[in-house]
């Protein structure tokens, strides 16, 4: 049995993420912008006799890397040396992904190219004439749509019967010309000589070829640093023949043949209409509109998710406060269990992890919107819409999108922040990302705003976030004055077409982030619940304002006084809600005593139980829509039975309630950032900084909401 190595790659935003999904029915991350995939992903797959490794890489334009994620894909190629490489190349932009495709013929590696979006390219009216092309390159050309699997069976074919033949299928490399050919030719020779092991360990004429071009990073890690003496001697008659640098002469060799491949292959017919893309741009990318444009569309994406979400939220709420409950204590006590046990399961756990489950369906149905942005392409366009903002900053554009994908879950901004260029422009977009508020915090928001702003609670929400943006550029300014000086960057950022996202790839990808808060939710969560409940109950049996938790927010709430949340309960929860956002609530539910009601413990049968469950999914599904076509505000006029949001008004005015949100919004995500940060960075020092900034802004955003309100006579 034979196992071989296949490298996918390509210019960003190609497919190749989608491609390998496609095949080896992998779940790997795919998005319509460039950058989504940032760091080396494999998947297994087995065709007849032969094992088939593919390696997902993140996109790159040519093999001269700048941002790290570049690098990654550079190095793969190499250094691993795979057996074979699958050229991902989108239809309707041929010329632009040729310069790469030239550059990995120069690898001495079997190049296959998946012809890949070829759906779009016919649609757009390009005919292009695989034949010819095939034999201009001299590789194979596999025509594939991804998206519907369409061509993987012919790509797979072409892996098999070129990993198979591997000698026949090394591609010949570019002719450059006879001065530099002869150059590189000459290099080789001196480098055989002198330094056979360094040559035998890259691909030689693309060692040749960098050298030649005076890429100072190749330089260094071959350790040739010294032959610079060697190379100007090499390098300076061609200088003189050419008047121009070698990188550029090459550069404009690969765009030349590629500019000729591409005449020569791809017809196009009449363009009959102007593209949907182009005009639908004229709007989104409009310098006045594009950004309240992006604030209604964020607005809109509230005022859906909370109406839709609302009576499912309401049902799940029913289900664990009722049924759940009930089977519980009635189990518990056939069990004979005692009274502690029966208090940590049902107020404990179903309690705190009851309190946040209950907004799943909320997160969920923000996730798919979220999801949709994504698949649809306009997040790319938020980021350029916000390019002017961020630039005030000294960041760029494309800086924007670890940000949005914070929204969802500021973790995985954290590795997004890899598509930037250098490291300051990491750490400062890393540093800002606390402020855009994750899917952790919704709970949060959507208990207090349902207590407090019943009807606008979707505009007080989608206020907190535009508030996390404000912040982010706030801060972002401050820092960039003093400890994160730099350059306004310059890089343009490719915008992607808009594609309809099919109804699979939202399902999967809403469930991929949902998953991630389930997970939760059966970990931190519950562990977190279970903490809670006990430091309430020592000692056993106390009132709860006299109990270890009740003493540690104690110690604690003379901070939060002048934020205007100084009790004690509110303290306490911000103190376990370090872990998790969501503890936050988990936390509340318990202080707060959920208490059985009485009619739980109905006499009911198991069946009645189950059946009840059915119908009232059956009505939350009709009350559901019913809300999105009446604009009726679902989540927030959800009948409370339990009693929570009764307590909170007892115990918070709606400014301190808005104020406690903005706190929620601004401090520290949770420990798995933390984690995240540490790792991704590898330094103790940023994280104490980070750690410090969301400790500090927090507490003087909603010193400034609070005491402000008060002044303004608001609470
Ligand atoms: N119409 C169409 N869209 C496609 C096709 N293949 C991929 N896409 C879409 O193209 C976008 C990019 O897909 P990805 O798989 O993330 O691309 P990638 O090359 O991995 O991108 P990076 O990881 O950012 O370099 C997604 O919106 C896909 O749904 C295709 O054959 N036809
Ligand atoms: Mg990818």
């Amino acid at each position: 049995m034979k196992k071989i190595t296949v490298a996918v790659i390509g210019n960003p935003n190609t497919g190749k993420s989608t491609l390998i999904n496609a095949i080896a029915g992998t779940r790997l991350q795919v998005g319509n912008w460039p950058g989504v995939t940032v760091e080396k992903k494999t998947a297994l797959l087995q065709v007849e006799d032969l094992t088939i490794n593919l390696v997902d890489l993140p996109g790159i334009y040519s093999l001269n890397p700048y941002t790290q994620e570049e690098i990654i894909a550079r190095d793969f190629l190499i250094k691993e040396k795979p057996d074979l490489i699958i050229d991902v190349v989108d239809a309707t932009n041929l010329e632009r992904n040729l310069y790469l495709l030239l550059q990995l013929l120069e690898l001495g590696i079997p190049v296959i190219m998946a012809l890949n979006i070829f759906d779009e390219a016919k649609k757009k009216g390009y005919e292009i004439n695989i034949n010819a092309l095939e034999n201009a390159l001299g590789i194979k050309v596999v025509p594939t749509i991804a998206t519907r699997g369409k061509g993987i069976k012919e790509l797979l074919l072409a892996v098999k019967e070129v990993a198979e033949n591997k000698d026949a299928y090394i591609p010949r490399a570019l002719n450059y010309g006879k001065e530099i050919e002869e150059a590189l030719k000459n290099l080789k020779i001196r480098l055989e000589k002198d330094y056979p092991q360094v040559l035998q360990r890259y691909p030689s004429r693309w060692l040749c070829l960098s050298l030649l071009e005076g890429d100072e990073a190749v330089l260094k890690e071959t350790g040739l640093i010294h032959i610079k003496n060697l190379l100007e001697e090499i390098r300076r008659p061609l200088i003189n023949t050419f008047n121009d640098d070698i990188d550029v002469i090459l550069a404009d060799a690969r765009y030349g043949i590629a500019h000729g491949i591409n005449k020569e292959v791809v017809r196009k017919k009449e363009k009959l209409e102007p593209d949907f893309t182009e005009r639908l741009d004229k709007i989104v990318l409009n310098r006045f509109l594009g950004l309240p444009l992006f604030l209604v569309i964020m607005w809109i994406v509230f005022k859906i998710a909370f109406d839709f979400s609302g009576p499912f939220c309401d049902w799940v709420d029913g289900v664990i406060s009722g049924e759940i409950s009930k089977w519980a204590s009635i189990s518990l006590d056939a069990l004979h269990s005692p009274e502690w046990l029966k208090s940590l399961i049902i107020d404990g756990i179903i309690g705190g992890v009851g309190a946040v489950l209950v907004f799943v369906p909320l997160i969920g149905i923000f996730m798919f919107m979220v999801t949709f942005l994504e698949g649809s392409g306009y997040l790319a366009r938020a980021a350029f819409v916000m390019d002017r903002i961020m630039h005030s900053f000294g960041l760029h554009g494309r800086s924007f999108i670890p940000l949005v994908i914070g929204f969802g879950c500021n973790v995985p901004s954290i590795y997004a922040t890899r598509v930037l260029e250098t490291e300051r422009d990491r750490k400062l977009t890393a540093l800002l990302c606390p402020c855009m508020s994750c899917g952790a915090r919704l709970p949060v928001y959507v208990l207090f705003a349902g207590a407090f702003f019943a009807k606008y609670g979707a505009t007080v929400i989608w206020s907190l976030y535009i508030l996390g943006i404000i912040t982010a550029v706030v801060l972002g300014i401050i820092l960039n004055k003093t400890f994160y000086k730099g350059m306004k960057p310059v890089f343009i950022m490719e915008l992607p077409p808009y594609r309809m996202p099919t109804f699979k790839y939202l399902m999967i990808y809403t469930w991929e982030k949902l998953k991630h808060f389930l997970i939760k939710a059966g970990t931190f969560i519950l562990a977190f619940s279970i903490l809670v409940w006990v430091l309430l109950n020592i000692p056993y049996g106390a009132p709860k304002d006299q109990t270890a938790l009740a003493r540690i927010g104690k110690v604690i709430s003379p901070v939060f006084a002048p934020l205007g949340f100084g009790n004690w309960e509110a303290s306490s929860a911000l103190f376990t809600g370090v872990v998790a956002k969501e503890i936050v609530v988990s936390t509340m539910a318990q202080i707060y005593g959920i208490q059985e009601e009485e009619e739980a413990q109905e006499k009911t049968t198991f069946g009645e139980d189950i059946k009840n469950i059915l119908v009232s999914f059956g009505k939350a599904v009709k009350d559901g829509f019913t809300n999105l076509f009446t604009l009726k505000s679902g989540v927030f006029e959800a009948e409370e039975e339990n009693g929570l949001k009764n307590k909170l008004q007892n115990a918070f005015t709606p400014l301190s309630a808005y104020a406690f949100m903005v706190f929620v919004l601004l401090y520290w995500p949770c420990m798995v950032f933390a984690f995240t940060l540490r790792a991704e960075f590898g330094s103790w020092r940023f994280l104490g900084q980070a750690l410090l900034i969301y400790t500090i802004v927090p507490w003087i955003a909603a010193f400034i909401v609070y005491q402000g309100g008060r002044l303004l006579g608001l609470g």
